[in-house]
């Protein structure tokens, strides 16, 4: 009897997918949450933000060059991956390229022997840290640019060059900038032929723009992802950069009945510029401001790409070490290993997928698909509903009554982001008075992670109800967590 029963239990099928959806690589991407940014170049010994593409290439002088040191600092702050600027505006390859004499091979670096794309990729080999690329279509130096396909080839071919040399790439960005190139004229840019080159030689490569394909842009550059924030994105018919780009509130906060699933980066560094200015060592964002923006990224749906100029000495920077670290154990402390009060606790809900009820003497039978799997701390098992629910609700109840101000909220995004509107609740008496609670927060979207910020409440029960949704609700994680004293505290 109780083995038949265990079979119909593992045979109810999980839901359908609602599309779009996102591809292995997106969601491989989505999964790293926090990743590092690197602006380096001939700006960064001439104070520039946006060099002009004249500077001779004898400034890129850097005396105590490590690559390894950046990547000990971004694994110790926790992220999984790196992008660099390659070639920023101004031209400058930070790889000895064939295709230019302006790069690190005229440079008195190593005596023009040096290759940072080639230390960087070792680096993160050795390190464990994926390895990603900018490169800007914008080029001040090139005298192709703005001839039209001449420069497209010039730029597929750095493309080519940085594409398969240097091991597995994980994302290639290409900003949007399009400016005047040293004859005067601007480039119409071939972004279809530049993405089957990454797509030829490094297929699971996301590659970020303003419209993806796999990643956007969040639409600033400050770091944060709308309280909305959906996957998808009406993308078609529009372009990159200055080129008619939707309209800022989709890429801040999606679009619900966006035809293509694009997940929002948010970019930032870690003092105003993306270059470093010495000028600029009193302004290095707090751990708590970082914070702040790691809440409001990785916990919007979003993934959080966080720059660090790196110095003239080719260094990150003692400061911004500090308070990346900082940012660290803020987040060890609110969401690391043991903080987690709802791991593991009993829970209810109202509606199970495939849930048949059992006679008085029947015995207990697991769900494939319970409220349990929100809070088993394994991300590939969730809770669901029946086909046709647009609404639910679950219960956790922890082991006591508790302090938090966080919950975090998770929809396995491999079947479409479905969750329009939720709201968190508590009994209004810790005696858990089932009949009347109270709500510590509502809210729209849920996607691959959404870190709720709640009033500092002392609850045993905590209720999450599914308000609307856009096919059968479904919950991986749902955990209660209290943050601490210093961590940021921006309202929602
Ligand atoms: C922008 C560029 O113009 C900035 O210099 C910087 O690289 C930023 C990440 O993207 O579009």
């Amino acid at each position: 009897m109780l083995s038949a029963l265990l079979t119909m239990a593992i045979t109810v099928p999980p839901p359908a997918p609602i599309a779009p959806l996102p591809s292995p690589r997106q969601l491989a991407w989505q999964d790293l949450e926090f990743t590092g940014f690197i602006h380096f170049g001939p700006n960064t010994f001439t104070d520039q933000e946006w060099g002009h593409g004249d500077e001779p290439a004898e400034v890129f002088s850097p005396t105590a060059l490590d690559a390894r040191q950046w990547v000990r600092v971004m694994k110790d702050a926790g992220m999984k991956g790196v992008v660099i600027t390659a070639k920023h505006h101004d031209g400058f390859c930070l790889w000895p390229t064939g295709l230019s004499t302006h790069s690190v091979a005229s440079s008195p670096w190593k005596a023009g022997k040096g290759d940072v794309l080639r230390e960087l990729s070792d680096a993160c080999r050795e390190g464990g840290l994926k390895f990603g690329v900018y490169l800007s279509p914008w080029d001040r130096n090139n005298p192709q640019y703005g001839t039209g396909e001449a420069y497209n080839q010039v730029f597929r071919s750095q493309l080519r060059e940085v594409l398969s040399s240097y091991g597995p790439i994980f994302e290639v960005w290409f900003d949007g900038a399009c400016g005047e190139g040293p004859n005067g004229k601007r480039q119409v840019y071939d972004f279809p032929s530049f993405r089957a080159v990454v797509r030829e030689l490094q297929p699971d490569a996301v590659i970020f723009s303003d419209v993806g394909p796999d990643i956007r842009w969040v639409g600033n550059e400050q770091g944060w992802a709308g309280d909305t924030c959906w996957a998808m994105l009406k993308a078609a018919g529009h372009g990159i950069g200055n080129d008619n780009p939707p309209p800022q509130k989709s890429l801040t906060e999606g679009d619900e009945d966006g035809e293509s699933w694009i997940p929002a980066e948010c970019d930032v560094s870690i003092r105003p510029g993306w270059f470093y200015h010495a000028h600029e060592d009193d302004k290095v964002k707090t751990p708590a401001q970082l914070f702040d923006l790691w809440e409001r990224s990785a916990g919007h749906n979003a993934n959080f790409h966080l720059n660090f100029p790196v110095d003239r000495r080719g260094l990150i920077h003692e400061r911004d070490v500090a308070s990346v670290l900082g940012l660290r154990a803020l987040i060890d402390a609110a969401y690391g290993p043991g903080t987690d009060l709802a791991r593991g606790r009993s829970t209810a809900a109202d509606s199970i997928r495939g849930f048949e009820p059992r006679g008085a003497n029947e015995p207990l039978r697991p769900e494939p698909f319970g409220p349990d799997k929100a809070v088993d701390g394994d991300p590939a098992t969730f809770w669901a509903t029946n086909d046709g629910a647009t609404t639910a609700s679950m219960e956790i109840e922890l082991d006591s009554v508790k302090e938090f101000d966080r919950v975090v909220l998770a929809e396995p995004i491999a079947l479409g982001q479905r969750v329009k509107r939720f709201r968190i609740s508590v009994p209004a008496t810790p005696s858990n008075n089932h009949r009347d609670w109270v709500t510590l927060a509502e809210g729209t979207t849920i996607g691959h992670k959404r870190i709720v910020r709640v009033p500092v409440t002392k609850a045993r029960h905590v209720r999450i109800e599914i308000l609307d949704s856009r096919a059968c609700p479904c919950l991986s994680s749902v955990s209660v967590h209290r943050t601490g004293e210093t961590a940021g505290s921006t309202p929602d």
